[in-house]
């Protein structure tokens, strides 16, 4: 008996289970999802540890379990064989043994009838060899990726290993059902048509192309499966020219939403399938391979005879090192993620910059006033929180900037809450910690949480949830320099703040020519959402607001 737990799944606790996938005496494999669990930002399924039958479901739909809570029990696996033993293949042999006989040994004898033992005849299973199919002109292909382990239940046309020509990749697909029992070729590996892939123990009659075979004995070879055709599918190449415009950009959101297992979501990311879009035929909308290749092939056939989207211009590959010493250095993991947002976001989103200057000569007075009283009470009072303060009331006034599109694009989602994030220049990369609630806060309040997120953020210590649910960024530069620049959206926020070096400016007032620091303002909005008054009113009420740090220090309500 084998009790199947919770594991673990991040900084989640409490989480709802949406779905049981799997009932009392359901037979499941190692990887079988057993339940499906929703949290506020993804859709996650348990695969079962161990392959056996259910015995008993420790949970139902509605119910919220974390880490360790025991989803279902297990009884022994539905395989057995020769003193609990995976069988020893000897080469080209191919080895008879039962299910559902311990302590059977090769060669077996058939099972127990049903009605001597009461229970349902078990099946004689083979160890069956599957082999590359028919390939085309292709010799020597390379292994890119085994999908399967030794252990995993597979179903005729799983896919078993991907390969890649210099034209596609294509799965090879698994002839017959079974559990694989070994496995011939590792990543790497050039394998042509006839290649062993691996060996599946299962019954013969699962066996694609193949007649069910009729009482086998221990000298029994089943007849070489026959190939389901490997199912080629070309490779993807998002923002290559040619690409099909449905294999282009990934919202990623939505990637994260859809109801797929792990291999689904590798197979999607390995084909630039955005799977926010695939609809899931599987048990309750689920994802399958087989989805996301029929996805792919309808994105290809239905770009056939149809004007080309525009594809993206590639850049140049260049062998650096031709031209002089060169160092490759890894991307830091913070980089590899940020990067694909600020990506998502750069090709997703039309960004608009307006700019601005505040003036911000009485606010750097009244700070010069208030900075060592509030040092001494433990509070480090920048420009930043007075930025933060003014931004919060500019939001407050203009909701559409608080706003986000959903995930179809026809509807705005108004946010009755204010959370405010700030880039903080990490020694790992750039974060966004957010300040939740920021409309709630003085500028007091918002300068000591700005300091104690920021102390986090540059050791590696802020929590997820202390990173999500911003409602509009700031990014601020004015520390270091610069003029201007063009702050990138933090999408599906629809406008940043960018926040530049205040200095010493000529102003024209009153007939005449008065010093004033200025602070320049970089103030990026989605034109999908903001069109450029609104930007400009935004900005400008801004400045006003900079320009009166009363009005920044007031109570607030
Ligand atoms: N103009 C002139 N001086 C400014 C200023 C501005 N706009 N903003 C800050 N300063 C001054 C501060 O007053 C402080 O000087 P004093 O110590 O003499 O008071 C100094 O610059 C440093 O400020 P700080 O950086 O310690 O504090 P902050 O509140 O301004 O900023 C934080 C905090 C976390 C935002 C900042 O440290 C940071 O990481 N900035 C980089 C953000 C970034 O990388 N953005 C780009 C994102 S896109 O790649």
């Amino acid at each position: 008996m084998t009790q199947i737990l919770v594991p673990d799944i991040g900084d989640f606790h409490d989480v709802e289970v949406i779905y049981v996938l799997v009932k009392v005496g359901d037979t499941v494999a190692v990887d079988t999802p057993l339940v499906t669990l929703e949290t506020d930002k993804a859709t996650v399924d348990v695969p079962s540890s161990a392959a056996g039958v259910v015995q008993s479901l420790a949970v139902k739909k509605g119910d919220r379990i974390s880490k360790g809570s025991v989803v279902v029990t297990l009884a022994d696996a539905g395989v057995t064989v020769a003193g609990g033993q995976r069988p020893v293949m000897s080469p080209g042999a191919a080895t008879s043994v039962h299910a559902g006989a311990p302590g059977a040994q090769a060669p077996a004898m058939p099972v127990a009838s049903a009605e001597s033992t009461g229970h349902q005849p078990a099946a004689t299973v083979h160890s069956i060899p599957v082999v590359v199919p028919d390939i085309g002109d292709f010799h020597d292909v390379e292994v890119i990726d085994v999908l399967v382990k030794i252990g995993d239940t597979v179903a005729v046309d799983t896919s078993l290993v991907s390969l890649e020509t210099e034209k596609a990749t294509m799965d090879v697909p698994s002839s017959a059902a079974g559990v694989v029992q070994s496995i011939a070729i590792k990543k790497g590996d050039r394998v042509s048509k006839g290649s062993v892939v691996l060996t599946v123990l299962g019954a013969a009659a699962g066996q694609k192309g193949a007649s069910a075979p009729s009482a086998p004995t221990a000298a029994t070879t089943p007849a070489a499966p026959t190939p389901a055709p490997a199912t080629p599918v070309a490779i993807a190449a998002p923002g290559g020219v040619g690409a099909p415009s449905a294999l282009r950009a990934i919202d990623e959101a939505g990637f994260a939403r859809a109801y797929a297992g792990p291999s689904v979501r590798r197979f999607a990311r390995e084909l630039g399938v955005d799977l926010g879009r695939v609809k899931g035929t599987a048990v309750k909308g689920r994802i399958s391979h087989d989805d996301v290749k029929a996805w792919v092939k309808q994105a290809l056939t239905s770009g056939v005879g149809q004007p080309a989207a525009p594809a993206l211009p590639a850049v140049p590959i260049v062998d650096f090192a031709k031209f002089g010493p060169v160092e490759v250095k890894p991307l830091g993991r913070i980089q590899k993620i940020s990067g694909a947002r600020l990506h998502a976001s750069w090709v997703n989103v039309p960004h608009v910059t307006q700019y601005e200057e505040a003036d911000i000569t009485d606010l750097e007075a009244e700070r010069a006033k208030l900075k060592d009283a509030a040092a001494k009470s433990g509070v480090k009072l920048t420009p930043l929180a007075f930025i933060l303060r003014a931004s919060a009331l500019a939001l407050k006034e203009f909701p559409l900037f608080n706003a986000s599109l959903d995930a179809s694009g026809q509807n705005l989602v108004f946010k009755q809450y204010i959370h405010l994030g700030f880039a903080a220049d990490t020694p790992n990369g750039l974060v966004v910690p957010v300040i939740r609630d920021a409309d709630r806060k003085d500028v007091y309040d918002l300068a000591r949480e700005l300091a104690s997120l920021s102390e986090k953020a540059r050791a590696g210590k802020l929590s997820g949830a202390e990173m999500q649910g911003g409602t509009f960024t700031v990014s601020s530069l004015g520390g270091i320099g610069g003029t201007a620049f063009t702050p990138i959206i933090n999408a599906p926020e629809v406008a940043i703040l960018g926040v530049s070096k205040a200095s010493m400016k000529p102003l024209y007032r009153d007939g005449q020519f008065v010093p004033r620091l200025m602070l320049p303002l970089s103030l990026s909005y989605d034109h999908r959402v903001v069109d450029g008054a609104a930007g400009a009113r935004f900005a400008t009420f801004l400045a006003q607001r900079l320009a009166d740090v009363k009005s920044l220090l007031e109570a607030v309500p």
